[in-house]
């Protein structure tokens, strides 16, 4: 236990080195909510994974601004608190998922750098090294998409993974497959597509995808299954995933076959952590899947991608994917398509403060810090 002293929120912007297209919208900058936090043994960083508007999840940045002030970090100040009993120190707020893991990622940090121990160590991780894959933003034109994947290809990502939404979808997938026989190809439609579309999904089934991410509504696990009976691609949840609860469900009716963990979703590394178990104990792969996030949240996503049960390639990505300097010192991909798991004490990287001043928008601290 120690006692919970000083809060920081700051709002921070990185211009994206590209632009990033999904089903449901573009994104130019990386803006996130970070959370600095003083205990009584030290300090640590959070990053909140929510993004400017309400798209992907339901959960934005001036509301995780306002779910922080005004209800969850007034009932933590100035109390004992530890990681692994947070979420039931905060399960009388209802979701708030995003802004409950940016607080457990911080608490973790403070918590695992006044032990000493690296967070890969303590959520146990059997590997120093992660495989990774990149997410590819949908482009405007077929050329660019295909200049694009030879890149990232070139650097050695172990797996692609293209954006599709309705419209532009099918001829651009199999002309990647094409051009690309033999890599390891899935796709994400961020839930833009109904079962009446299974006609498409019959289609990609023929392009030897290792995995179609999300087809449906973010909500639905019923459509997930039916899809799932009718096609031998392995579907992926990503937004339907909210929990270890979500997670099971989603086995036991066989709405997937694969589940992607991202720890602001479920609401921390934590129940991140209980997902890989349940899911590697009904022997159901997972991998890590990624928010654009900065040097932070990407370490975080980084120690969890090394579980045993991470058996995929993650959306781990080297900075230089997203940012042309990052907040921290940069991820750096291996031509073998690996990046290092943070070995140091916590997370085991710090914001530069020069660079961290450079890209604030707005700072609001709470408590005596
Ligand atoms: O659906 O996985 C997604 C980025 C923002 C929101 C949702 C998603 C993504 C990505 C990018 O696919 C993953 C990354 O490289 O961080
Ligand atoms: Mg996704």
């Amino acid at each position: 236990m120690t006692r919970l002293r000083s809060v920081e929120l700051r709002l921070i912007s990185l211009p994206l080195v590209r632009p990033f297209r999904t089903s449901f919208g573009e994104e130019t900058t990386k803006d996130a909510v970070l959370v600095r936090i003083e205990t009584g043994e030290g300090a640590g960083w959070g990053e909140c994974v929510a993004g400017p508007d309400p798209r992907y999840s339901e959960e934005f940045n001036d509301e995780v601004w306002l779910t922080l002030r005004d209800h969850l970090v007034p009932s933590l100040l100035d109390r004992d608190i530890r990681a692994e009993s947070l979420a039931g120190d905060l399960a009388w707020a209802r979701g708030h998922r995003m802004a409950k893991a940016a607080l457990e990622m911080a608490l973790l940090d403070a918590e695992l750098q006044a032990s000493g121990r690296s967070l890969a160590e303590y959520l146990g991780a059997d590997k120093d090294r992660v495989a990774c894959g990149v997410s590819v933003g949908i482009t405007r034109t077929l050329e660019e998409l295909l200049k694009q994947v030879g890149g990232y290809l070139a650097d050695g990502y172990l797996r692609i993974k293209l954006k599709i939404e309705p419209g532009t979808d099918l001829e651009r997938v199999r002309t990647v497959r094409e051009a690309h026989p033999d890599i390891a190809l899935s796709v994400d439609a961020n839930a833009a597509y109904t079962l009446e579309d299974a006609p498409l999904f019959r289609a990609l089934d023929e392009l030897e995808l290792l995995m179609i991410e999300q087809p449906l509504r973010h909500d639905d696990l019923l459509d997930h299954a039916k899809l799932q009976r009718e096609i031998r691609t392995p579907l992926c949840l990503d937004e339907s995933i909210r929990s270890a609860m979500d997670a099971a469900a989603a086995i036991e009716l066989g709405a997937c076959r694969i589940v992607n963990i991202k720890q602001g979703r479920v609401g921390g590394l934590l129940e991140s952590r209980r997902i890989h178990d349940l899911a590697r104990a009904a022997e159901v792969p997972v991998w890590c899947g990624g928010m654009l996030e900065t040097g932070i949240g990407r370490a975080a996503n980084l120690a969890l991608a090394a579980l045993p049960g991470f058996t995929l390639p993650g959306d781990t990505s080297a900075s230089q994917r997203y940012f042309a300097e990052d907040l921290t010192e940069p991820f750096v991909l291996d031509p073998d398509g690996t990046i290092a798991v943070p070995s140091g004490p916590g997370l085991g990287v710090a914001p530069d403060p020069g660079r961290l001043e450079r890209c604030t928008l707005r700072i609001e601290r709470f408590g005596k810090g």
